[in-house]
């Protein structure tokens, strides 16, 4: 028998253990609740993982929620009641323990073993275990999943725990369920019932890793594992005949062992490895990754030599190689692999002379956070695969990331994603799933929670990309501030998780590991947690109600949050909207905006600077280019305060579906401007031009290993192209410094301020620009274009060369208007008359050159002015 499977966790090679997928034959019908005749009469044929929503789409009983306002016509599927059912065959394979393994249940679940109640479950987030011995029947056995509609549970929980303040529409606080399962200012409300994730039978026998937890710190050269390994004993095993086993530990190529008398069932291994490599996050260096192995053997002398997995089952009649009378010695019995990185992480929220910093330190080496909040990648999580993770992760990348933040109103997500961003130095920080609301701290929910927290903490630790975990999202800002204290009348809201709970249990199960009680959090709780001198804020009014201009009066420590809103790519928009006209407010777009007044903040947001254009396409185009430039202005601020301000992570990398939301890849998975944006922000030497004691000062930002040098040229142009005063200076920055140097007043003398603007340059870096009018107020004309396409090699795409006559402006190519599957490599390009740009389009249509070319495509920020 040497059944492979990945389950959540870690790869686990099945060796006397035996995992048996149960994913076959399955299938679901509505068993109660508001569900239209006709679909209530159907057995529709299953998937799992999967879940309600995607099997009736499959089966072609329900319209695509994704599409139109069809989100409103499938609301009674989250208030109707379903059962998932399959058959499977068993045969008596002399193991000790039988267990079906639900590595996750969306949520309010009775699993039935031929007809037997054998759990209940109310967590999403959990892995259960149940235990079947004696239940499973020789020949055909039927299990059965019973889900309650969580709508009705969640409803039904927040008067019996009591009222709590939330966001949004549902109790979502009440059930621990992911939290924009039931809608959210970017999310659809689907409210899913389902088996999302991988059920198995496992069969094992004697002795079984119930939890493996290599802590990994670096001392000096030394890299020492501390493998903390739980065992449980069954059988013969459990008994007072029983036989010691072996532990064995192998990082790398290190291998230690110890011995676990009868009656123990945990120990911990320390295997040094000397001199390890370090891990770095990407910009820093390397990511070497550590294989480790831990495995237990029966018998107290270990002999790796004589391991063997014994007997050729099939992975369902697994043979033993050991019978009930003790461990032969050197059986495997059970194995575990996983890998780890040698690093030191700190999160340093310590006073300093401005107030309190936030800063993350790397193998000491503090870091500044390029940073993207990430929320699930689908409405329907279990679609989300290692593919799909990659694409998302590699377009962080391309926007020069160096930090995912996983946000507390999702989920924790799968292994792919903690795994890839380990090998691609991505560096992770998990909320645990708390968000915008309080909760209660009695039982059952306080149970669930450290159940949930235990599982996922066990589970993530081993990944050297995880740099903090946090207590929530905005919830101990949200009791301060938001006036949740009178409502609650003094009931329980979730600080003693965020204080005491989850912090113990981070320090049992994963220590050393950064913990933060909340984002945003002060360090304090007497300091307000909106307070932009202690830790981390959440900067929210400038997109509410200040405008982006504004991000300027604030010069934060770190900024976990902020974001502005712009509609998904045109092509994504109209895939999913086929609105007749198709309107900023029409019905489908206005169900795709989910934000509060949140077309009204998109208007308000753009007038300050561009006229609202009265044709679908531009006003399209108008609001991507104004979120670009205002995540873009308040990035540069926020770089050019570096190392007051040590970081800042974009609300919000992508989206679950195609919608209007802060998003920097949209839920078609295509890239927005505002990834352009980013790029440009985010990019190791930035030169930038930022309002300083005021007047204007040149910041050069240098996060790279090597010292920058060579002369910075600062101009003024007039729109014509004429240079109107120049000034060239010596410039040195050194390796992760940020220098300021200020415009000379000559040249930052406006005569013309409409028509006149200053160009900061250091040859390798792109230039920093700083106009001293809004384009609107600008005597910026229509754009005067030439262009040229030649296409590449046969289907891979088109060079597609523009040149300016006049000055330009944020010049893009909506490239998806052609072909969806399109991507161009730059955008938001301004050009000085004369100056030429050359892009690239990636797509495999032939023969459509010309169309990228053309007015709807090749967009100017020009044509928003005047
Ligand atoms: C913050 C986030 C999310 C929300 C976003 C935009 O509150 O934590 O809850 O989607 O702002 O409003």
């Amino acid at each position: 028998m040497s059944t492979t499977e990945t389950t959540t966790g870690t790869t686990t090679r099945a060796t006397q253990r035996a995992v048996r997928p149960l994913h076959t034959g399955w299938s679901l019908r509505s068993t109660a609740g508001p569900v239209p005749p006709e679909i209530a009469a159907v057995d529709v044929p299953a998937t799992v993982p999967g879940t309600v929503h995607t099997d009736l789409l499959a089966a072609g009983l329900i319209v695509d929620p994704y599409l139109d306002a069809n989100e409103h016509l499938l609301a009674w599927i989250g208030q109707a009641d379903w059962s998932y059912a399959t058959t499977f065959d068993w045969r008596p394979d002399g193991q000790d323990r039988h267990e079906l393994v639900f590595a996750g249940l969306d949520t309010v679940a009775t699993v039935l073993l031929n007809g037997e109640v054998v759990a209940e479950t109310r967590n999403q987030h959990r892995t259960y275990r149940v235990g079947v011995d004696g239940r499973l029947r020789e020949g055909s056995n039927d299990l059965e999943v019973r889900f309650g509609s969580p709508v009705a549970y969640a409803d039904a929980q927040s008067l019996a725990l009591g009222y709590r303040p939330h966001v949004n529409h549902h109790p979502y606080n009440a059930i621990r369920k992911m939290a924009c399962s039931f809608g959210w200012d970017w999310g659809l409300d689907t409210a899913t019932s389902g088996i999302w994730k991988p059920v198995t039978l496992e069969s094992w026998s004697s002795v079984r890793l119930a939890s493996v937890r290599p802590v990994v710190t670096v001392d000096g050269s030394r890299g020492v594992v501390d493998v903390h390994v739980d065992l449980e004993r069954a059988g013969a095993s459990a008994g007072a005949a029983a036989e010691s086993v072996t532990v064995r530990a192998t990082v790398g190529d290190v291998t230690q062992e110890a011995r676990v008398e009868p009656g123990a069932d945990s120990v911990v291994v320390q295997v040094v490895v000397d001199d390890p490599e370090l891990w770095w996050p990407r910009g820093h260096g390397g990511q070497p990754l550590y294989d480790v192995t831990v495995s237990v053997t029966g018998g107290g002398d270990g002999d790796a030599g004589r391991a063997s997995s014994g007997g050729d089952g099939d992975g369902v009649d697994g043979t033993r190689a050991s019978s009930g009378d003790g461990e032969r010695a050197g059986d495997v019995l059970d194995e575990w692999s996983s890998r780890i990185g040698f690093r030191t992480v700190e999160v340093r929220v310590e006073p300093d002379e401005v107030g309190t910093s936030f800063t993350v330190v790397m193998n000491g080496e503090p870091l500044w956070i390029k940073g993207a909040n990430w929320i699930p990648d689908d409405a329907f999580p279990h679609r989300i695969g290692r593919d799909r993770y990659r694409d998302r992760i590699e377009q962080a990348e391309f926007g020069n990331v160096n930090l995912l933040r996983v946000w507390g109103g999702g989920i924790f997500e799968s292994d792919d994603f903690y795994e890839l961003c380990d090998e691609r130095g991505m560096l992770t920080w998990q909320d645990f799933l708390f968000a915008c609301a309080a909760y209660a701290e009695e039982d059952p929910l306080r149970g669930e929670v450290e159940a949930e927290v235990r599982d996922n903490v066990t589970r993530l630790m081993t990944h050297p990309s995880l740099v903090l975990w946090t207590g929530n999202n905005e919830n101990i800002w949200g009791h301060d501030e938001w006036g949740w204290e009178r409502r609650l009348d003094g009931a329980t809201w979730g600080l003693g998780y965020y204080l005491d709970l989850l912090p113990t249990l981070v320090g049992e199960l994963d220590p050393g590991r950064p913990y933060a009680a909340g984002s945003p959090w002060s360090g304090s709780l007497d300091v307000a947690q909106s307070d932009p001198d202690h830790g981390s804020v959440h900067l929210w009014e400038q997109w509410n109600r200040k405008d982006y201009p504004t991000y300027r009066d604030v010069v934060p420590r770190f900024v976990a949050e902020f974001g502005w809103q712009g509609p998904p790519t045109w092509s994504a928009m109209t895939r999913a909207i086929h609105d007749e006209p198709l309107t900023p407010e029409s019905p489908g777009m206005i169900v795709h905006q989910k934000a509060m007044q949140g077309n009204d903040k998109l208007t308000d947001g753009l007038l300050a600077h561009y006229r609202l254009p009265d044709e679908i396409e531009a006003w399209h185009w108008a609001m991507q280019l104004n979120q670009a430039n205002a995540v873009q202005v308040a990035l540069e601020h926020f770089r050019s305060h570096a190392p007051r301000c040590r970081g800042a992570v974009v609300w919000q990398i992508n989206d679950c579906w195609p919608v209007t939301s802060w998003a920097a890849v949209d839920g078609d998975g295509q890239r927005k401007p505002l990834l352009y944006a980013m790029r440009h922000a985010f990019a190791d030497r930035l030169v930038t031009i930022q309002p300083r004691d005021g007047g204007l000062a040149v910041v050069v930002v240098n996060d790279t290993e090597e010292a920058l040098a060579g002369p910075l040229t600062v101009r003024r142009v007039a729109y014509d192209g004429r240079v109107l005063a120049s000034e060239q200076v010596s410039l040195t920055v050194a390796a992760r410094d940020t220098v300021t140097v200020p415009v000379p007043p000559a040249v930052a003398a406006f005569g013309a301020p409409e028509s006149e603007l200053l160009v900061a340059s250091v040859d390798g870096v792109s230039r920093g620009l700083w106009f001293p009018v809004e384009p609107r107020d600008s005597a910026l004309a229509a754009a005067s274009l030439s262009t040229s396409v030649t296409a590449l090699v046969e289907g891979s795409g088109y060079r597609v060369e523009v040149t300016a006559g006049s000055l330009v402006r944020d010049l893009a190519l909506l490239v998806d208007k052609v072909d969806p599957a399109a991507t161009v490599d730059e955008m938001l390009v301004t050009l000085l008359p004369g100056e030429a740009a050359v892009f690239t389009v990636a797509s495999e249509v032939v023969g459509v050159g010309k169309e990228f070319v053309t007015q709807r495509v090749l967009r100017t920020a020009n044509e928003l002015v005047g």
